[in-house]
């Protein structure tokens, strides 16, 4: 070939192996995986009335699509939608994403291990309809999918349109491989449950402002780096706080609700839509077998009636 054609190939076939060598060592990768389809039977048209709407009532399915394996997870992120359309599905038109939950089999959790619905394995995350992501992809951390680990998923979906509706849950993962996961510290889920180690995590409160809560002794001893709670319509906030530190606040996870159209019924009223996170390096520092006291709040207006499927729920990933 002629000169400079040569030169040119030489160039092309030196930058592409730079352009490896510049990426072996720090990979990240954002990878959507579908899990589905469910079809939610029909409700009665009441978007309030949650007793005759369609629902898919924890169904479990073992063993799930992972994103990767032998990487680290750096930031997940939920959402439903329409199957054939692949558009948001939420409060305004019909389908709610109740809650789903992922647990690694053959990983122990943290606070139920074995029982309640930690049987299903390590429960590493869980969305609610409000579809709270969580990103530590700045911080020098990430929860580990080894190669032998499977996923199992539990699913609670609920429709009040008097149509069927047909949906996927789509699951945005970012995640960390070669030595930008090696060089990452692992960190382990905690799983902190107002009602404990039961398979449906539901409580009761009443009408009026009220604070459940639940000491629960720390697992272990560590850095929480990241944490987010849940809660159902009407509830204000979950909060952590260390009655073993001056009961010293750990994380407060506040309700917004109605911030976009979609969280709005089509007779105005507001549902849950964010869940504020608590990120840093470290948030806190957890001392093994610390008080843990998990505080969940709730706001019913006079009129309603007791709620008696409420949730109060915060995860959050620990570093040794
Ligand atoms: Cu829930």
């Amino acid at each position: 070939m002629p000169r400079t054609r040569y030169i040119a190939a030489l160039a092309c076939a030196l930058f592409a192996v730079f352009a490896l060598t510049a990426t072996a060592g720090a990979t990240i990768t954002t990878r959507t995986v579908e899990y589905g389809p469910w079809t939610i039977p029909a409700g009665n048209g009441d978007p309030h009335d949650h007793d005759n709407a369609g629902m898919i009532s924890n169904e479990i399915r073992f063993n799930v699509a992972r994103p990767c394996t032998g990487c680290k997870l750096i930031a997940i992120d939920p959402e439903m939608v329409d199957a054939s359309t692949g558009r948001e599905v939420n409060m305004r038109t019909g389908p709610m994403l109740h809650h789903f939950l992922f647990a690694a089999a053959g990983k122990t959790d943290s606070t139920c291990p074995g029982t309640g619905s930690g049987a299903l394995g390590q429960r590493f995350f869980a969305s609610g309809n409000e579809r709270t992501a969580i990103d530590i992809e700045r911080l020098a951390y990430g929860y580990e999918v080894g190669s032998r680990d499977t996923w199992n998923m539990d699913v609670d979906l609920m429709n009040w349109s008097t149509e069927t509706r047909t949906v996927k849950i789509k699951v945005t993962f970012k995640y960390a491989t070669g030595t930008d996961a090696t060089s990452r510290t692992n960190i382990t889920p905690w799983w902190l449950d107002v009602d404990g180690c039961t398979t449906d995590s539901l409580i009761e409160v009443p009408i009026g402002f009220s604070d459940t809560h639940r000491e629960i002794r720390a697992p272990s001893g560590g850095r929480l780096i990241a944490m987010a709670g849940h809660i159902h319509d009407h509830g204000v906030k979950d909060e952590l706080t260390n009655q073993s530190r001056s009961e010293a606040l750990i994380c407060s996870s506040v309700a917004r609700s109605g911030e976009t159209e979609a969280y709005v019924s089509p007779e105005g009223r507001l549902s849950i839509s964010s869940m504020s996170t608590c990120i840093g390096n470290p948030v806190a520092t957890i001392g093994s077998g610390d008080t843990l006291r998990l505080h969940v709040q709730y706001e019913v207006p006079v009129g309603h009636p007791a709620i008696d499927d409420a949730m109060g729920i915060m995860l959050g990933f620990i570093a040794p």
